[in-house]
């Protein structure tokens, strides 16, 4: 059930500290992202630059309108999520939630719609089966800190990725289920998410993309990432993946697909696959 989670989850997102960001998860700004790894010098430095960079630079103003308009109305949406806890009626609670979960997903959390559709946006969908640990991927990512709370709802976010001066909106999508049709035809691109620690949920990538595959007839032409999130590995939580099943797995999934081992506590990674996930834009 959708119950207002994802803006729960964005939620909680927005109570990171992001670093090198200008506001919360949903919308932190990276300027000097670049697919090679090599800062590209960010809006500023594109102003100055080609004519090419100058088209970059307005997007980048564009960008961060959307971004600064998806922020602030999320505030308002979180705080009536509060006051439907107070209705007496569960009845009337739950109607008025699912409006406001109908409002949330087709209009705040909206990816598609309130943006010109000259400003280029790459889609990235995050899957993965229950507690893989694709929040607390997400959430290092955006904010460069560790999540603690589980957030089974998923979450969509944004973030303007500069890349040779130019401004890209990434979306991110954190889906909470396994992917439905409408997340198969939304994605430029897919990072498949598996614990390293959870036999079921390793079994679950292939399920997913087997599933993906029925729905989407070019998914072979999406690019994909595996990746392998490891917890503490500590005692009582070993880990059942070995690095060899997890490559093999990859193969199967696509020739040279990406494998990753990430770590959402210390960083390990995340910012690699990110740039992965968004690199088959320009290559
Ligand atoms: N120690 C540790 N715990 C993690 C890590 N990644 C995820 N977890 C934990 O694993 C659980 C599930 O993670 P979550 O991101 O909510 O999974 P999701 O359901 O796939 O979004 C949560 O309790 C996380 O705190 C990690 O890198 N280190
Ligand atoms: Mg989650």
């Amino acid at each position: 059930m959708h119950g207002g989670g994802s803006g729960e989850n964005a939620a909680k997102g927005a109570g990171g500290s992001p670093s090198g960001g200008s506001g919360g998860s949903g919308a932190v700004v990276a300027p000097g992202f670049s697919p090679s790894g090599s800062p590209s010098g960010g809006p500023a430095a594109a102003a100055a630059g080609s004519p090419s960079s100058v088209v970059g630079a307005n997007h980048s103003l564009a960008i961060r309108q959307e971004i600064q308009r998806f922020e602030s109305v999320h505030p308002s949406i979180y705080a009536i999520y509060d006051l439907i806890e107070l209705i007496p009626d569960p009845l009337l609670a739950q109607q008025v939630r699912e409006h406001v979960v109908c409002i949330e997903d087709s209009f705040v959390n909206s990816q598609e719609w309130t943006l010109s559709r000259g400003v280029p946006d790459l889609r990235l969908g995050i899957v993965g089966s229950l507690s893989s640990g694709k929040s607390a991927l997400v959430h290092r990512y955006l904010t460069g800190s560790y999540m603690q709370e589980e957030s089974p709802e998923g979450g969509r976010f944004k973030k303007e990725i500069v890349v040779d001066g130019q401004s890209f909106l990434l979306l991110i999508r954190d889906e909470g289920g396994p992917p439905e049709a409408q997340f198969t035809s939304w994605v430029d691109a897919v990072i498949f998410v598996f614990s390293l620690e959870n036999e079921a949920s390793f079994n679950a990538v292939y399920n997913y993309y087997a599933k993906m595959s029925q729905l989407r007839r070019d998914m072979r032409d999406v690019p994909v990432i595996l990746v392998g999130t490891q917890d503490a590995i500590a005692e009582g939580r070993p880990r059942v993946v070995d690095d060899s099943r997890a490559r093999k797995l990859a193969a199967e999934l696509r020739p040279r697909c990406a494998y990753y081992e990430t770590c959402a506590t210390y960083g390990l990674n995340v910012e690699r696959v990110f740039q992965d996930g968004t690199r088959f834009h320009w290559n």
